[in-house]
């Protein structure tokens, strides 16, 4: 098989790339390791960037997001017993959308499905081949039959276990990490949010943000010791922690009920430079993640494949190789703000460990410089809803 551009991942990141390109006349074929069903059941990402939602339309699959998504104008901080709101349709001009990970895999799969492009699924052992070169090529096996694609480029799309960033020498790559001391555990429960808008709470026992997927789904999470494990969690315990770090009219408002989804994930940030070697392009997780405070990790995959689909798209309509140059370097410079926002977040609304009286005075005073000041409000706002690309 021969195609132009090789996409290994189908999450988010690779079939918004596949999109892009279809519409722009490149053709492409996804290999994915996982059933369709195991990619659409991983519960992640819920708040989407305008920039985000205006991608999905440009790739044709945006209209139920319009029609079944939530639009937000802002957000709420909530500390010391207080809850605070910041508006940031008004400090930005722009909105967010809450539409889940999940339906947002679903209609870019739809949309694949409907213009008859190829996807293999289940494809075992992909190895990108000779990136460093002008022939690159893609192996995979699929019911015990070892299958080569011939490409001019491959996209590594393949999250941040993916083989794609795997297959570079350790000589070519530099890596930047942090971990953190703790983990979110999130659940999903068929009840009403507690809130019309998102809640960050910054409380002694720890870190707790109330969500949602629509209005009558929720998510919420609180931040665990990294080493517990689900079964630690019955659903009531969850319903009693969080509501300990809610302030007490979201205690009275809350509607609890069974979880129909539980997990714990790790909290990490992690850049690995440059994102091109050779024929060979990272994009999303493959190359970068963020701890979820910030909301950015799909946000960014979406944004890399931006710069990424029009640097294909120079390559063939104008024969220029221009943009495929840049794309390392612009995307990565986007890449670096969501990093430090996401961090920023992160540190100012988590318990540290080894934080002390001192570290919990230090964000109390932050959080409420945020909410007391335009210049602190507008800056927060300006990341959250998203950079220009
Ligand atoms: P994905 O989604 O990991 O998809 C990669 C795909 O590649 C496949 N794959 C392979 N295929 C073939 N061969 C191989 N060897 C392969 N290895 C892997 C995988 O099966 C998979 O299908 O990466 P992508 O596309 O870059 O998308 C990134 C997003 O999934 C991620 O950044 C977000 O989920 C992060 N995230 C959030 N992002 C937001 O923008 N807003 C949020 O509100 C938000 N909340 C979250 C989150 C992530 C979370 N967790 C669990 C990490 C909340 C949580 C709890
Ligand atoms: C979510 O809806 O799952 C979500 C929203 C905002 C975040 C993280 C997760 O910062």
């Amino acid at each position: 098989m021969r195609t132009k551009v090789a996409i290994i991942g189908a999450g988010p990141a690779g079939l918004l790339l596949g999109q892009l390109l279809h519409t722009y006349g490149v053709d492409n074929v996804v290999l994915e390791r996982q059933t369709p069903e195991y990619v659409l059941g991983r519960i992640r990402a819920g708040l989407l960037e305008e920039g985000t939602v205006a991608l999905l339309d440009e790739a044709g699959a945006g209209s139920r997001a319009h029609h079944e998504g939530l639009v937000h104008h802002g957000v709420e901080l909530a500390f010391g017993g207080a809850r605070h709101r910041i508006d940031m349709h008004a400090a930005t001009g722009k909105t967010m959308m809450i539409y889940g990970q999940t339906e947002v895999t679903l209609d870019l799969m739809n949309a694949r499905k409907a213009a008859g492009l190829t996807t293999i699924y289940e494809a075992a052992d992909v190895k990108p081949h000779d990136f460093d070169t002008d022939l690159p090529r893609v192996t995979y096996v699929k019911d015990g039959i070892t299958h080569e694609i011939a490409c001019d480029f491959i996209a590594g799309c393949d999250g941040y276990h993916g083989v794609s960033r795997a297959s570079v020498s350790a000589s070519a790559i530099q890596t930047f990490e942090r971990v953190y001391p703790f983990g979110w555990l999130g659940i999903l429960s068929e009840t009403p949010p507690v809130s019309h808008e998102l809640i960050y709470n910054n409380h002694a026992r720890g870190f707790a943000l109330c969500t949602m997927r629509s209005t009558h789904r929720s998510r919420y999470y609180v931040q665990c010791p990294l080493d517990d494990h689900i079964d630690q969690w019955p659903d009531d315990r969850f319903w009693d922690e969080l509501k300990r770090r809610l302030d007490q009219k979201a205690v009275d408002e809350l509607v609890t009920g069974p979880s129909i989804e539980k997990s714990i994930a790790p909290l990490r940030s992690f850049v690995a430079e440059p994102m091109r070697f050779g024929r060979m392009f990272l994009a999303g997780d493959a190359s970068h993640i963020v701890p979820p405070t910030g909301a950015k990790g799909l946000n960014l995959a979406a944004s890399d494949v931006h710069y990424l689909s029009h640097a294909f798209r120079e390559y063939y309509d104008e024969k220029s190789s221009a943009g495929i140059d840049a794309y390392s370097s612009t995307a990565l410079t986007r890449v670096w703000k969501a990093v430090r926002f996401s961090w920023w977040m992160t540190s100012m609304l988590h318990k540290f460990p080894d934080q002390g009286e001192f570290g919990a005075r230090i964000q109390l005073a932050e959080l409420d410089y945020l909410v007391s000041s335009k210049a602190a409000s507008t800056s927060l706002s300006e990341n959250y809803v998203g950079l220009p690309l």
